[in-house]
């Protein structure tokens, strides 16, 4: 099952707005595969005790978790937290998510640095690679919630750009340049 993802446009609007181009420019998950980014569908209404989450989490290695609620009076220091999640960052790890209620945006910037934002609902579980430059956003109906999943200790600090000169962003960067698209990889087999 498919997430909804297009190239972003450069208005100044509001960013809860699905900032479409004229006409709509999609994304396809190959694209986004190609540049690290995962995606799973699950139920959500059985998170709690869901043998799917349980094999994603024991073959990623994602140990610990906790859920957040980016909402007005639920979360604390709400707008702090949103201009946060807003601005441009990378983090040494990846960044995993599994929404189990409401909706939101992920944008990430793909090989030639343009915006592609990733629209994730209820039951999508994604996974921004280590290293990669992305900014997270509610949409238009302010709310979500999510579970956080990660390797080991939580770290969920943001490094924002520029930060290239971390290893973790290199790794990155060297991971793109090896890896290529799947029409290359057709002409390299044949
Ligand atoms: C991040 O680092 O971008 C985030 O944690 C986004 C918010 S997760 C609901
Ligand atoms: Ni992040």
């Amino acid at each position: 099952m498919g997430l909804e993802a297009w190239y972003m446009d450069n208005s100044d609007e509001d960013q809860r707005k699905p900032h479409k181009l004229q006409p709509n420019q999609p994304v396809s998950l190959e694209t986004l595969k190609n540049i690290g980014v995962l995606h799973w569908k699950l139920n959500a209404d059985i998170y709690e005790d869901d043998p799917q989450l349980q094999l994603i989490r024991e073959e990623q290695g994602y140990s610990s978790m906790d859920i957040v609620t980016v909402e007005k009076n639920t979360l604390p220091n709400y707008e702090e937290m949103l201009k946060t999640f807003y601005t441009e960052h990378l983090h040494l790890d990846d960044e995993v998510r599994y929404i189990l209620d409401g909706q939101a945006y992920f944008d990430v910037r793909d090989k030639e640095d343009r915006w592609i934002r990733i629209a994730v609902g209820k039951g999508d579980m994604i996974t921004l690679p280590a290293g990669i430059y992305h900014r997270f956003t509610l949409d238009e109906t302010n709310y979500t919630k999510a579970m956080r999943l990660f390797g080991g200790k939580p770290i969920w600090t943001c490094h924002n750009r520029p930060a290239d000169d971390l290893e973790s962003r290199k790794k990155y960067v060297a991971s793109l340049q090896s890896s290529c698209n799947g029409a290359e990889r057709h002409m390299i087999n044949h």
